[in-house]
């Protein structure tokens, strides 16, 4: 049997995503995640204007050598758009592959390697009060980790911290335009490492009071600090054990987790914007993170980010794949699947889509006492209802850009 069609599925329930679907000539039907927050339309452009043809008449079952024809094949390699574009291709191969076996992919990769998956949860607040309902919140349902993002006095809107009550953030709707209709352009934050960095100490030492030594404590700096102030903040927080801290900098510059690393032994995490092995050979080599942060969907899809966690396990780093809502059901069933399978699985990332979006991505993926099951549906258990999603128009939308108290462009 070989590929019959290749095409795209772009919709918004609720917010941008970018499906691939593959189908076979004997009927079976493949999904894979290609979206990329804020550049939709780049990555459906390449996968619909530049590989969708390649790939009809293709025996399906050759997903190594698939991979390798998408990743060297065009010369041009890595990147965001390319590595999402292969990864969604890639995905509905294994769903395919996975679906003919009659097994969930978890199978074909191994086998399960634990019962479930522990999670962890977002919560934040613009105050401390804010934060701890919360958590409080997501310890009541099971969760036993959680991320903790909270607004800092003097600093209005952070991204990543809610502004509305239940501490419940979603990364891509709030930046439509106020009337939800498509954004022109992003909205800007303003930022003070140093307001920060004298704020965040207390906000951990009220945690470990409220919620005990029991609690995995995750904080995500989103790439807001110098090597130096990283080195401080990893060094001052260490009395409260997080369980890591992510992207304290600049994830491009590898090098600069030395200093953070010479100065504290709190866990580093890093590399959600990173796509492939390459980006990460120093980071694993000198051993300077615990956890990587990539996702399927970004990182050229299971076979890709196989080969990158393959890697860090030789180093005795652990995944940590990213898992926001701006990773497609598909793609979180697929990081769902890996997890199970491999040997050094540390924690997923779990922000539940709105019933929107599950109104038109059907899951087969369960929660429990903050662990997540893929469910045992053969291939990755999910569907893309294309009629639901007819109904959804893509929209425009942005992440918000960050300038410091003078203006300067800042990392984030
Ligand atoms: O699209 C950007 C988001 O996926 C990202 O900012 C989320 O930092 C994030 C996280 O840790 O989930
Ligand atoms: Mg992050």
């Amino acid at each position: 049997m070989t590929i019959e069609s290749v095409s795209v599925n772009v919709t918004s329930p609720g917010r941008n995503f970018v499906t691939l679907k593959i189908v076979t000539t004997d009927g079976v039907v493949g999904w894979g995640d290609a979206t990329l927050n804020g550049r939709e339309l780049s990555v459906a452009s390449y996968l619909q204007d530049h590989v969708a043809s390649t790939l009809v008449g293709r025996d399906e079952n050759r997903i190594e050598d698939t991979w390798q024809y998408l990743y060297r094949g065009p010369y041009w390699r890595r990147g965001p758009v390319t590595m999402a574009a292969i990864a969604a291709v890639d995905m509905a191969l294994w769903d395919i592959k996975a679906k003919k076996a009659g097994m969930p992919l978890y199978e074909l990769l191994g086998g399960a390697s634990r019962e479930g998956l522990r999670v962890y949860a977002h919560a934040s607040g613009t105050d401390y009060a804010a934060l701890k309902d919360a958590v409080t919140g997501y310890v009541e349902q099971g969760y036993t980790a959680v991320r903790v993002q909270t607004g800092v006095p003097g600093l209005g809107q952070i991204y990543g911290v809610s502004s509305n009550t239940g501490g419940k953030y979603d990364y891509e709707p709030a930046k439509r335009a106020a009337d939800g209709r498509a954004a022109i352009a992003p909205s800007e934050e303003t930022w003070d490492t140093p307001a920060y960095l004298a704020h965040m100490p207390g906000v951990f030492a009220s945690l470990r009071e409220d919620f005990g030594s029991g609690l995995r404590i995750l904080h995500d700096a989103h790439h807001r600090m110098s090597p130096i102030e990283a080195a401080q903040f990893a060094k001052d927080v260490e009395p409260y054990k997080l369980f890591w801290l992510e992207d304290c900098t600049p994830v491009e510059d590898q090098t600069a987790l030395r200093l953070v690393r010479q100065h504290s032994t709190t866990p580093l995490a890093i590399g959600e914007v990173l796509n492939s092995v390459y980006d990460y050979q120093t980071l694993i080599t000198e051993r300077l993170i615990d956890y990587v942060r990539s996702s399927v969907t970004h990182t050229g899809g299971v076979t890709g980010l196989k080969k990158l966690l393959d890697f860090a396990g030789i180093y005795g780093i652990r995944s940590g794949m990213h898992g926001p809502t701006d990773v497609s059901p598909v793609g979180m069933a697929a990081a769902l699947h890996l997890g199970l399978a491999i040997h050094n699985f540390g924690i997923q990332e779990y922000m539940p889509h709105s019933e929107t979006t599950l109104g038109v991505f059907r899951t087969s993926y369960a929660f429990d006492r903050g662990f997540l099951h893929p469910g045992d549906a053969p291939g990755l258990g999910v569907d893309l209802d294309e009629d639901a999603a007819s109904a959804f128009e893509y929209t425009k939308a942005y992440l918000p850009v960050n300038r410091l108290m003078d203006g300067t462009v800042h990392d984030w």
